[in-house]
């Protein structure tokens, strides 16, 4: 066990319907700490270098064109465990496995308007926390 950070984004769909505060709420009940956070409207370069792992799927050009369509809430959270933890929070990625009481279980039903992104493993933590917030990161 180890403290870790985490790269979570509230998507363009989240931020539209308002469920920030929500959202925040649930990692810090939790008992995790927001380390930083902005609201931005990704570039394509960005949004292209973070899905960079799905650059010869089909639905590529539409994941880059939906992330950024409009603002992002980009974050950081500190705590135990907290990069498959918060993934176990936001729910399955395909919503007939998103089970109700996670993010994606209560507010989405298609897998490309999914509410929000969590880092998948150490490494991509890393590497997404420093494509979001670079040098920012007290
Ligand atoms: P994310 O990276 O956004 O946190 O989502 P994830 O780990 O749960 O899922 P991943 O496999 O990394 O897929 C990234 C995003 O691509 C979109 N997607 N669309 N149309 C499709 O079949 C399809 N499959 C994946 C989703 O928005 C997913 O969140
Ligand atoms: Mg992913």
């Amino acid at each position: 066990m180890a403290i870790e950070k985490t790269y979570l984004m509230i998507k363009p769909d989240g931020v539209k319907r308002q469920v920030i505060g929500d959202i925040v709420d649930r990692f810090e009940r939790r008992g995790f700490e927001l380390k930083a956070a902005k609201l931005i409207v990704p570039s394509r370069e960005v949004a292209e270098a973070h899905y960079a792992e799905h650059a010869d799927k089909p639905f590529f050009g539409e994941l880059v064109d939906f992330i950024t369509s409009g603002p992002v809430f980009a974050m950081v959270w500190e705590g135990e465990s907290v990069i498959s933890l918060a993934r176990i929070m936001m729910g399955a990625t395909k919503p007939s496995e998103s089970l109700p009481g996670t993010i994606r279980g209560d507010y989405a039903v298609t897998i490309s308007e999914n509410v929000i992104h969590g880092s998948d493993s150490p490494a991509s933590a890393e590497r997404e926390i420093n494509l979001w917030f670079g040098g920012e990161l007290a």
